[in-house]
């Protein structure tokens, strides 16, 4: 028995590896082991003997089985430890240069605007680009017949055969989440709708998608000096200016009565556009206040609230203040064009850090 213990002690400490040990155990202690053919010769003993062997044998299989479960966990903790020494992480290395992305000009101005926006005290809402006709149209004093239907070149939407309600319309601006903010929120309401909008038109200065901002406040004593200011604290907050002189122009929209273009002053110089400063003017936006049938269609009593509204191309805007020439490389996806007009993901804009970095 000596011999035995002996042999497979010897075994069990060279085992290299799992199957090794288990070949090992089913030799040894195994139904049809050495230790079993062992204990079936205890019946042909005396019972001196068996009572000697007996004990024996079942302490020589104890210590075969344990000295067996010690191997298989060292092997086990050997396993880790070389996986450990293979499988390392130097957490401490720098990490991958950034220029994998970048955050889109279109992107970047709209964030600087909200920021500029929300310094002001105006929301930001958000709504959806398919629109009822009803919201994109007749709330905003468009009715049917109206000429500005026609010439907002409207993308339709399908509709089922047989279904006669008017169609649903791809955005023609942002108005409509205005007017969706006013049934919800009611008044006063000071509140800023950045997004993009869709028109049929293509050409040098059009795209069939583009952005817009609207704003509108209302409240109990609004009047066009609040748009004035407003304006005038937005343009020279983004434009990193000082001083801008801002030119109100009589013009016409169905859903502002008064209504005025405003222009910024500026100058040309070699090409290079300078804000706030010489003998030209540029056109930037249209305002004007709110007519009382819009007010009446957002749900509100226009005999109570009245206020100012204006609309803002994000796209012409980033194009003047980044100085990029081509509208239409705005939406080509062009990564080269992206890593040079593109900002890094991490300078996002806050009034505080200062917009630009
Ligand atoms: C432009 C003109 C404008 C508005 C948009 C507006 C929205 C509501 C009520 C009244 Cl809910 N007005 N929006 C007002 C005036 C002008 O945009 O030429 N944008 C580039």
């Amino acid at each position: 028995m000596d011999d035995l213990k002996a042999k497979y002690l010897g075994q069990i400490a060279d085992a290299g590896d799992e199957n090794a040990l288990e070949a090992i155990r089913v030799a040894a202690v195994g139904k049809k082991g050495e230790v079993a053919l062992k204990m079936r010769e205890l019946g042909k003993m005396t019972p001196e003997e068996r009572q000697m062997a007996g004990p024996a044998l079942n302490a020589l299989k104890d210590e075969i089985n344990s000295a067996l479960s010690a191997k298989k966990a060292a092997l086990a903790d050997a396993a880790l430890d070389e996986r450990l020494r293979t499988e390392w992480l130097d957490v401490t290395l720098p990490t991958r240069a950034r220029r994998q992305g970048s955050i889109h000009p279109v992107s970047q101005a709209t964030e600087e605007l909200t920021a500029i926006f929300a310094e002001l005290g105006f929301s930001v809402a958000e709504g959806p680009r398919i629109e009822t006709d009803w919201h994109n149209f007749d709330a905003l004093n468009i009715p049917g017949h109206h000429p500005a239907r026609a010439e907002m070149d409207t993308f339709y939407m399908h509709r089922a055969e047989g279904d006669n309600r008017p169609p649903h319309v791809l955005r023609t601006h942002t108005s409509p989440v205005q007017i969706r903010s006013m049934e919800k929120q009611g008044a006063p309401i000071r509140v800023i709708c950045p997004g993009g909008v869709y028109r049929a038109d293509y050409d040098q200065t059009h795209t069939p998608m583009f952005h817009q901002v609207e704003g509108l406040a209302l409240d109990k004593d609004i009047s066009m000096a609040n748009l004035k200011w407003v304006l005038e604290e937005f343009v020279k907050a983004f434009f990193e200016v000082d001083d801008v002189e801002l030119r109100f122009r009589a013009s016409h929209f169905p859903f502002t009565e008064p209504s005025a273009e405003v222009d910024i002053r500026c100058s040309w110089d070699n090409g290079q556009l300078k804000i706030g400063e010489g003998d030209d003017w540029m056109e930037i936006l249209g305002s004007g206040m709110v007519h009382p049938k819009v007010i009446a269609a957002g749900g509100i009593d226009p005999e109570v609230y009245q206020g100012f509204a204006f609309g803002i191309g994000i796209d012409r805007l980033a194009m003047l203040k980044y100085g990029i020439p081509d509208l239409r490389a705005f939406f080509d996806s062009d990564l080269r064009w992206l890593r040079h007009y593109g900002f890094a993901a991490l300078d996002m804009p806050n009034l505080h850090g200062g917009l630009s970095r």
